[in-house]
C-alpha cells in the first residue's frame, strides 16, 4: 500500500482551531493526570497547542528520540498491515481531524488522537521499545489466529493503560488521554475496577469500544509491558484456549485491586 501524505496546507483555519481547543483542554485536565513521561514526551516532540502539527517536522524529534517515525494512512489498517508498521517503528496515524460536533467523543482515531495521543509515550525509549515488541507479536499472534488475545493486550495497556506513582495513579493510555470525559473518570469515579496489571488475565479480558471502560489495568513500571512481551507466547496462547473469556467488568478472587485517586 503507497503511504499517504500528510496535507499539511490543506487545514483549515477552523480545523486547527478544533485542535487547540481539543489541546488545550486535555493540557489543563492531563497536568496532575497524566504520567510524566507522557507529559515529557508532549513537550519533547514539541506538539503545538496553536493547531494541526506537520508530520515532517514530528517525525525530526521523534527520528532524533527512539528511531520511531509517523506515516499517514486513511483511517483504520487492516491488522497485518498494523502490526507489520508497528514491527519496523513505523506508527500509523490518521490525517482528518474530528468535527466541532465530535469533540467529546469520536469512535474510530482521528489526527488528536494518533498525534496527541500516541506520540508522546513514543518519545520514551523503553516503551517505544514494547510497540515494537507488541508489532512483532501481533505479526505471529495472526499466523497462530490469536489476534484477539493480542488485541486485548494492546487495548488494555497502550490505549486504555494506567501506571501507578507515588503520588497515585496516572494515566499513558492514549484512548483515554484523548479524551476529557475519560481522563477523569479512569482515576476518580468509583464506578471501574483497577486491577493490576497481569498478561494472561488483560488477554482473557473483553473490552467495549463504545463506552468507558469497566476495568483499567494498573502497571508499576513500562519495563513490565516489555517484559512481559519478551517470552515467546504460544504456551501462554495454549492457557487461554483453556481459560474461558472474562467480561469487561468481571471480578477474580485473585485479582489485586487498587484505589482510585480521591477527586
Ligand atoms: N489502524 N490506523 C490504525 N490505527 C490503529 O490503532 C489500528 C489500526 N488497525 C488495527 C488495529 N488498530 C487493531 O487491530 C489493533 O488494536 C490490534
Ligand atoms: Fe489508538
Amino acid at each position: 500500500m503507497k503511504d499517504l501524505e500528510q496535507d499539511w496546507n490543506a487545514y483549515t483555519p477552523e480545523q486547527h482551531a478544533i485542535w487547540r481547543t481539543l489541546f488545550r483542554r486535555q493540557e489543563t485536565i492531563l497536568a496532575r493526570r497524566a504520567c510524566q513521561p507522557f507529559l515529557d514526551g508532549l513537550k519533547a516532540l514539541g506538539v503545538e497547542a496553536e493547531g494541526i502539527p506537520d508530520f515532517r517536522r514530528l517525525n525530526e524529534a521523534l527520528e532524533r528520540a527512539t528511531r520511531w517515525r509517523i506515516v499517514a494512512v486513511p483511517g483504520l489498517v487492516p491488522d497485518d498491515v498494523f502490526f507489520e508498521h508497528l514491527a519496523n517503528r513505523r506508527f500509523p496515524s490518521t490525517c482528518f481531524i474530528r468535527r466541532e460536533d465530535q469533540l467529546d467523543y469520536l469512535q474510530e482515531p482521528d489526527i488528536f488522537h494518533d498525534i496527541f495521543g500516541h506520540m508522546p509515550m513514543l518519545m520514551n525509549p523503553v516503551f517505544a521499545d514494547y510497540m515494537e515488541a507488541y508489532g512483532k507479536g501481533g505479526l505471529k499472534a495472526l499466523r497462530l489466529h490469536n489476534l484477539e488475545h493480542l488485541a486485548r493486550l494492546y487495548w488494555y495497556t497502550v490505549e486504555f493503560g494506567l501506571i501507578a506513582t507515588l503520588d497515585g495513579i496516572r494515566i499513558y493510555g492514549s484512548g483515554i488521554v484523548s479524551s476529557k470525559g475519560e481522563s477523569i473518570y479512569c482515576l476518580e469515579d468509583p464506578k471501574p475496577n483497577r486491577i493490576a496489571f497481569d498478561l494472561l488475565r488483560v488477554m482473557r479480558t473483553r473490552y467495549r469500544i463504545d463506552d468507558y471502560q469497566e476495568s483499567y489495568f494498573v502497571i508499576d513500571r513500562f519495563e513490565q509491558l516489555f517484559d512481559a512481551t519478551q517470552p515467546d507466547f504460544t504456551p501462554y496462547y495454549a492457557e487461554l484456549a483453556r481459560s474461558s473469556d472474562l467480561e469487561p467488568g468481571e471480578l477474580l478472587a485473585d485479582d489485586r485491586l487498587l484505589q482510585g485517586n480521591a477527586a
